[in-house]
Parts: C-alpha cells; sequence; structure tokens
C-alpha cells in the first residue's frame, strides 16, 4: 500500500508561536512502524513547509491509497482546508483515497472532525495504524488502551527527517553546535497544573522508554548522523527522577560525551545530588515551567511547586552550570498587578539565563479551559474554541514586544480595535512609570513609611490595572 503523511500548515495569525520547526515525532513512529512492515510511505510536512501537494496531484501520482492527517487544535482551520481538498478528489472520482486522521486534536475536539473522514484515532497511533490500513478496523472512531512498553517502538525514520529543513539547533548550545536531534520519551502526566490539557489528549497514566532505550537512540544518531546535540522536547523529562539517574549514569559508564538539555520541574531540581550528576553528564541547560513569582498563584494553578524550590532549583543550576529559561505566564484568571510585580521581581533576584512570559490563552481540554468555559468567564472564544479573557489584547502587545521585539503571537480578532489596544498599552507604561516616581525617595524614608508606600502603590497598580487594562 502506498500511505501519505501529512501535517497541517501553520494558521496565519496566531496566539501560540508557530516559529519553532521540529520534526513530529508522533508521526515519525507511525512512519517507521508502517515502512517496516513493507508499505511505501511518503511524508509531507506543511507545518515546516506548506505545500500545494493536493494542488499538484500527489495523490492521484503517487497512487496514495491512505493519507494520514496529523491534527492539533491551532492549526485546524488548515487541517479542515486540507481534508475538504482531498475530499474533493474523491468526490471527483480522481481519487480513492482514505483518510486517516490522528493527533491531539482528535481527543479534545472529535465532534469537529467532517463526516467523510473515514477514520479518526484518539490517542495513541501505533497500534490501530497497521490494523486501518490492513482493513481490520470496522468503527470509524478508535481508541486503543495505552502502550505498556514504549521501548518496543522503532526509532525515527531519520533518514527522512534528518534531510528536512527542521531547526537541528538549540538554545544554549551555540550556533555551531547542530545538528542537535530532538526525543521524545516519555507520554501522559499525572501531575494536576489548571492550564494544561495533556493529562485530557493522554490521560493521567506516565508511560516512558527506559534509559537504555534513550542511550541506544543517542549512540544511533552519533554514529549514523554526526549528533551533536540532544534536546528532550517533552512535558517533563525529569518526572521519574530514577529514571533520570539511571540515564545520567549510563551515559557516564558508556563513555557518551554530548550535551543535552530538557524540559523540567523545580521540584524535580532540588535534590543537589540529581543536579550534580545531570551536570557531568552532560546536562547543559533546563528549560523550566515556572510559570508564577506568586504562590497565591502556583496554589490556584495547582501546579504543586513553591517559590523556595524555585529559588533552590535555580541555584542549584546555577552551581553546577546548567543554563536555564524559565516559562512564565501573565493574564491569568485573578491575577493582579502585584502577582507579576512579583513573578519579574524573583526573575530578577534569581536572574535565570533567560525568561519569558506567555500570555495566558486557554487550549480546549484543560481543567482551567473547562472552567472558564462553564463560568462564561472569558472575553472572547475564536473558531477554534481557544478562550481569551479580558484584557488579553492589550497584555499580549504589551509582553511580547518587552520581551521578543515583535509581534508574533499577535492573534486574529476581527473585532479588535487596535488604536483603542495602543492606547491601553501606553496607559499601562505610565501606569508603570508614574506609580514607580516613588521608588526613588524609598532609600531616604524609614522603614514603616516606605513600607507604608509600597504598600499604597501596589494597591494603586492594582486599581489602575483593573480600571484601564
Ligand atoms: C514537542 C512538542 C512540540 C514541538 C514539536 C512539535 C512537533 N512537530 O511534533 C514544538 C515546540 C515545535 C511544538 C509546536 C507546537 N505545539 Co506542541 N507539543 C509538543 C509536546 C510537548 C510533545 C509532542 C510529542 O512529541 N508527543 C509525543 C508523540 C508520541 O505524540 P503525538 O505527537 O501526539 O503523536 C501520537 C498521537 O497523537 C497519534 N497521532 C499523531 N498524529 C497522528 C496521525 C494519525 C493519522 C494517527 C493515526 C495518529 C496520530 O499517534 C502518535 C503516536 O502515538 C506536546 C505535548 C504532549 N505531551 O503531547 C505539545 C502539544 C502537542 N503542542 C501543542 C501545541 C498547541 C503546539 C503549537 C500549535 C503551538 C505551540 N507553539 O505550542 C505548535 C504546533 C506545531 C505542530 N504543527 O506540530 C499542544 C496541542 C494541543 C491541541 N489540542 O492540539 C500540545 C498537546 C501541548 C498542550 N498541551 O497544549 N510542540
Amino acid at each position: 500500500m502506498n500511505i501519505l503523511f501529512v501535517t497541517s500548515a501553520a494558521s496565519k495569525v496566531s496566539p501560540f508561536f508557530m516559529l519553532e520547526k521540529r520534526p513530529p515525532l508522533g508521526l515519525g513512529t507511525l512512519i517507521s512502524i508502517v515502512r517496516n512492515h513493507g508499505h511505501k510511505v511518503f511524508f509531507i510536512d506543511n507545518f515546516l513547509d506548506p505545500s500545494g501537494f493536493i494542488e499538484d496531484g500527489f495523490i492521484q501520482k503517487n497512487k496514495i491509497d491512505f493519507v494520514a492527517v496529523s491534527v492539533n487544535t491551532v492549526c485546524y482551520r488548515e487541517s479542515l482546508k486540507m481534508l475538504k481538498k482531498i475530499d474533493k478528489l474523491r468526490r471527483e472520482k480522481l481519487s480513492k483515497v482514505k483518510i486517516i486522521v490522528g493527533g491531539p486534536h482528535t481527543s479534545v475536539a472529535p465532534d469537529s472532525i467532517p463526516g467523510f473522514v473515514d477514520y479518526i484515532v484518539q490517542g495513541e497511533g501505533e497500534e490501530v495504524i497497521l490494523d486501518i490500513i490492513n482493513g481490520n478496523v470496522k468503527e470509524r472512531m478508535i481508541k486503543k488502551p495505552r502502550l505498556k512498553d514504549l521501548d518496543s517502538l522503532p526509532f525515527q525514520p531519520w533518514d527522512i527527517l534528518s534531510k528536512l529543513a527542521y531547526n537541528y539547533q538549540a538554545p544554549f548550545f551555540g550556533k555551531d553546535t547542530k545538528p542537535v536531534f530532538t526525543m521524545n520519551t516519555s507520554r501522559g502526566c499525572p501531575l494536576n497544573c489548571a492550564f494544561c490539557s495533556v493529562a485530557s489528549i493522554w490521560g493521567k497514566e506516565y508511560t516512558f522508554f527506559s534509559a537504555q532505550r534513550i542511550i541506544s537512540e543517542i549512540e544511533y544518531l552519533i554514529k549514523n548522523y554526526d549528533a551533536k546535540g540532544v534536546f528532550f522536547r517533552e512535558d517533563n523529562f525529569t518526572l521519574n527522577t530514577a529514571r533520570t539517574r539511571e540515564f545520567c549514569d549510563g551515559l557516564i559508564r558508556q563513555k557518551i560525551e554530548i550535551p543535552w538539555m530538557c524540559e523540567s520541574r523545580a521540584d524535580d531540581l532540588c535534590d543537589e545530588d540529581l543536579v550534580k550528576l545531570m551536570s557531568s553528564a552532560g546536562c547543559a541547560a533546563v528549560y523550566l515551567g515556572i510559570e508564577s513569582g506568586s504562590q497565591r498563584i502556583l496554589d490556584a494553578l495547582h501546579k504543586g511547586i513553591t517559590i523556595e524550590q524555585i529559588k533552590k532549583a535555580i541555584g542549584l543550576c546555577k552551581k553546577y552550570d546548567i543554563k536555564t529559561y524559565c516559562s512564565l505566564m501573565v493574564g491569568l484568571p485573578n491575577e493582579t498587578y502585584e502577582d507579576f510585580l512579583l513573578t519579574r521581581r524573583l526573575m530578577e533576584d534569581l536572574s535565570p539565563d533567560i525568561y519569558r512570559f506567555s500570555v495566558f490563552a486557554g487550549v480546549p481540554g484543560s481543567p482551567l479551559y473547562n472552567s472558564l468555559r462553564e463560568d462564561r468567564s472569558y472575553e472572547h472564544i475564536d473558531d477554534l474554541g481557544i478562550l481569551y479573557l479580558p484584557g488579553y489584547d492589550v497584555k499580549a502587545r504589551f509582553f511580547y514586544r518587552i520581551n521578543s521585539g515583535s509581534l508574533v503571537k499577535y492573534r486574529f480578532r476581527q473585532r479588535t480595535d487596535y488604536d483603542k489596544c495602543l492606547l491601553r498599552e501606553l496607559r499601562l507604561e505610565r501606569i508603570d512609570k508614574i506609580v514607580n516616581c516613588a521608588d526613588r525617595i524609598m532609600p531616604f524614608l524609614p522603614l514603616f513609611l516606605a513600607k507604608a508606600i509600597t504598600k499604597i502603590k501596589l494597591t494603586l497598580k492594582n486599581i489602575l490595572f483593573r480600571i484601564f487594562i
């Protein structure tokens, strides 16, 4: 059989960052499985590089039997256009191709998938893809139990992926350190962060590659593709600390010297021995989901970490020369200006190597999303079901301009009055400047007066923030 795997192009305007182009590793595993079973595979990554493959007659020319489309919510507008065009080919009797759809969007919004799609796969695709191709599946909507043994999965089809123009570099590794390969070694999350939709896509069960399985693929990448670094691009690489230790010990024992970085949490990195071991094993940087410097907000988000843990983790990383990237959120429900100031102050005090703010926009599936939708306490909901809270626009302009110097994340909203938005942004800056004037006289005041002024200052900012923004 001839199987075409495709991703969707990015939406032209989106509240999310769309410029990081990395290999789609979920689709990659499916490609390896299908190819290993003797089928001919084709792969077009429209997210990397939008193509006119349907208009160009790719499906007819290559006699494609199945087109397997990976969909996520944020790119779903483009997915829908693509699916409709494929179905048009069939209606015009130009092809009899069958359509299979999978990926995170099928779990959070299955009803949005058009009736002409032949198979909708929720969750993991490995167990089901061959059954569909071999004609052994009767249902249209399929969800299999979670895989128990991820080690049995084949390596990524690196021969295909390494030839495409993905970002094969990583922050902190330097421009000359390439290729840096991304890996995904775990699935699901048992934690309860209110803003995260991973549990609704994957469930709470946490499955993972063994340390040795990860090391084998790294060795393969070094040997065959001259890998110069590894970037574990997954929710939380260090969740299973026993595995992290085993992985580090394995790299050291097998004398594999390669820099790597991973996504992690502050609570995992409060163990000095572990941080030291990670550093000795080549960990060059960690990407930390800090979210906020306000304990009140962290608790409201059920993040399960404390400010003390954040301080300790970043301190240990510095001590053992592991670079830190802190990811932060603003624009959360019930957040005050003081919460933002606490976050900024924490970052200034700890000075991680990089910190970035994202303005909260709700993606379907998270507990926070569900409650905001239920209470109708959002300002706007777009055609993809993404929620925006009051003040989103002005915060997006303010924070993204400050942090990235560009407005790449600015969302599309027909109702937006840009002038008004700019005006509010200017007001935000002015409020900040005027109220901060008091800081200049602070050092000359007695402590009790300085404390009182600080309190008044924050209250004033909170009031102005709420009135104007
Ligand atoms: C690494 C990652 C990235 C990387 C790499 C993305 C890539 N090219 O794969 C980068 C940083 C580039 C990225 C970008 C984005 N990401 Co991202 N990303 C992730 C992360 C952390 C891991 C993805 C992964 O490798 N998973 C492991 C593999 C095995 O799973 P998988 O890809 O889902 O594939 C499995 C199944 O879904 C299924 N499947 C997938 N496709 C298909 C197709 C068919 C036909 C079938 C049968 C089955 C099937 O089978 C696969 C194997 O079991 C996930 C969170 C998560 N835990 O999943 C978020 C996540 C997928 N990303 C998300 C989002 C929103 C984005 C962006 C849209 C915006 C952004 N900047 O964050 C862009 C879009 C990029 C794109 N088109 O892929 C959301 C998607 C939410 C949703 N409802 O759709 C997630 C779930 C995070 C979240 N909770 O919000 N991301």
